[in-house]
């Protein structure tokens, strides 16, 4: 997979050469390219934002900058998919993260601001399926960690990107459940001692026990899960 980020801020995606991400990066699996949205300025202050047209608080990306870097980062094989982090975007959840693991080019464009003119998203709909996608309901100040906390769930479900990929099947989300609680030795800790299921060495009885506490904390942390 290729995945190119476009943002003001460049050093916030530094993070992304460490770790497990940091690991496919360089081994070749996954491409990942963060690029400078003021690279493609014209003027002596590398201007990427200006007053909103009929008034209002705060500033807006102007369109140039982005119709140019979207112009530079498109222009590859497959059509990409395009996305802007946006808290007014339909929420990512871990089917998001699934459809998108199997594309071929994902394009980030980090707003700041108050936003991005609104043509810029029809625009890029000329050069890829474009899509606004929000990581929950409350504000950042702009798309940077989002964009992150995105391109991490993404990537780890890139084959070669994760070790092992039964690891990736046992988790909270992948079933619409809560991941089941797990224990490790010493089978008592600061007089807590593990449950006696997972203690048994019995798989059958382990994996219906597992099964019921997923079920008991979905129901008690996230009954929303189970109505859908
Ligand atoms: Cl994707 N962007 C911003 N700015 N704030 C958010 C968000 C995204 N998701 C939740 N809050």
């Amino acid at each position: 997979m290729r995945i190119d980020i476009l943002t003001i801020f460049p050093s916030y995606f530094d993070v992304l050469a460490v770790s497990l991400l940091g690991r496919a990066r360089s081994s070749g699996s996954l491409q990942v390219d963060v690029h400078d949205l003021r690279d493609w300025t014209h003027d002596r202050h590398r201007t990427v934002d200006d007053t909103p047209y009929g008034g209002g608080a705060g500033m807006v990306m102007k369109p140039e900058p982005w119709g140019e870097s979207l112009d530079a980062v498109a222009g590859h094989a497959e059509r990409p998919t395009i996305i802007f982090p946006s808290p007014a975007g339909e929420v990512f959840t871990q089917a998001t993260a699934r459809a998108l693991s199997d594309r071929e080019h994902l394009i980030f464009g980090c707003g700041r601001y108050e936003g991005i003119d609104e043509r810029v998203f029809d625009y890029a709909a000329e050069l890829g399926d474009v899509r606004l996608i929000s990581l929950g309901d409350y504000v950042l100040n702009g798309g940077e960690v989002a964009v992150m906390a995105m391109v991490e769930a993404i990537g780890r479900l890139i084959p070669g990107v994760v070790g092992n990929p039964e690891s990736l099947v046992e988790e909270s989300h992948e079933d619409g459940l809560l991941e089941y609680p797990s224990y490790t030795k010493p089978a008592v800790w600061r007089d807590r001692a593990v449950p006696p299921v997972p203690l048994s060495g019995n798989h059958g009885a382990v994996d219906a026990w597992r099964r019921e506490q997923q079920l008991e904390r979905t129901r008690e942390r996230r009954p929303d899960l189970l109505e859908s």
